[in-house]
Parts: structure tokens; sequence; C-alpha cells
């Protein structure tokens, strides 16, 4: 056996805390929080705020922001993944699941379009956004979500890249028919998972 062979195989072993094998294909590992809007940052006062689930459901639920700061709350630590290339690692949050939401509903619709103050859709799947899968967080490593990082609160769904995590949202509608949001419909993929680098339509 050769040393070159034995040394690989010492340095390729994974050890705990290893950064290794999280970030996907194409991605650079980011220590700061870039911010990425394509439009003003909105300031929507609390007072205003309300989260909403519409479309095809059997009853549309609104909730106040105390009535959603009321709900059973998840901490939650994920890694995320902007198309632009950056991922960060461990970032802490802290909020509503989807599941708690959507659980307020009967709906037999397949989509969910999240909207947000200032006009920002995205698409989902259904079954991308339950079991654990995505949340409406307001709190960030602790701290009240700042404004330009979509507070007072945002979507938080991290298996897929971050512009379907959508800033300053507002509630959901549930669909029938899939429908690009934003950026999917200004050529970013359809769905975005980034461990298969869905960036962009046809990837
Ligand atoms: N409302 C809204 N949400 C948005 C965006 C946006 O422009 N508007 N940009 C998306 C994109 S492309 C990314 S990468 C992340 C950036 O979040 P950050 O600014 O907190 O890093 O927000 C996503 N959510
Ligand atoms: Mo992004």
């Amino acid at each position: 056996m050769s040393e070159e062979f034995i040394s690989r195989g010492f340095r390729g072993r994974r050890k705990p805390g290893d950064q290794s094998g999280r970030i996907p294909p194409g991605q650079y590992l980011e220590r700061g929080f870039p911010v990425l809007s394509a439009g003003p940052t909105q300031h929507t006062p609390l007072a205003n705020w309300d989260f909403s689930i519409v479309g095809e459901v059997d009853q549309p639920k609104r909730w106040s922001w105390d009535e959603f700061r009321a709900l059973p709350r998840e901490t939650v630590t994920k890694d995320i993944h902007c198309v632009t290339k950056w991922s960060k690692l461990d970032t802490h949050w802290e909020g509503v699941s989807l599941d708690t939401l959507l659980a307020q509903v009967k709906t037999s619709a397949s989509y969910v379009i999240a909207f947000s103050d200032g006009g920002y859709t995205t698409n989902l799947p259904l079954d991308e956004v339950l079991d654990g899968q995505a949340w409406v967080v307001d709190t960030y490593e602790g701290q009240p979500l700042e404004p330009q990082h979509g507070g007072p609160a945002r979507l938080l769904v991290p298996h897929l890249y971050f512009w379907k995590s959508a800033k300053w949202v507002r509630g959901l509608r549930l669909v029938d028919e899939d429908e690009p949001g934003f950026w999917e419909s200004l050529g970013y993929n359809n769905h975005g998972d980034p461990w298969k680098e869905e960036r962009y339509w046809g990837d």
C-alpha cells in the first residue's frame, strides 16, 4: 500500500463538526450574511401585519402579529444556500412550522404560492413545505429578524435555494395548478434543489 494512499485515506476521514459534505456543488462557504433583495426593504408596522392562508382552502385563516407569536414555536439550526453561490452553515432561527399553520386549513391543493409585502412571490410544492421542511421565522441568532433579512417574518425553506425563503412574507396561497413566482418566471429553476444544482430554467 503506498504512503500516498494511506495519508489520503486518513485526511478523507470525517471528523465531527467537519464541514465537508455540507456545501452543495458550485457553492462556497460564506461567514457573513449577504443581503439580496429584488426591491426595497419593507417596513410594515406590526399593528398592520398579519399572516394569512388563502386560496384552495375550506376557510381562509388569518393571524395577527400577537396571534402568530402565540402559536407553538420551534428553534431550528439549518444550512442555507443562495443561488448566487454562497452557503452559510448552522444558521439559527425561531418561528412557526408550516405544519402548525397548515394544520389549520383543509385543502385539496398541491402547490403553495408564498406572497410578501412588496409583491414578491415564490412557488413551492405543498409536500415540500410539510413534515418539518419549512417555517415562518421571526428570530435569527436569538434576535428579532432585521428588516433587511425579511423581518418581521420570512419564510425559511432551507432544503431549497434561498430565493424560495420569501422575505417579508405575509401569507400562503394554496393552488391546484403550479404557477411560477417572481424569480421562477425570470428564468430561475421552478424547483431549486441546491444538491442537484437546479439553478436556472432547464437545469
Ligand atoms: N420578498 C423577497 N424575498 C426574497 C428576496 C427578495 O428579493 N424579496 N430575495 C430572495 C433571494 S434571491 C435570497 S438569496 C434571499 C436572501 O435573503 P437575505 O437577504 O436575508 O440574505 O431572500 C430571498 N427572498
Ligand atoms: Mo438568492
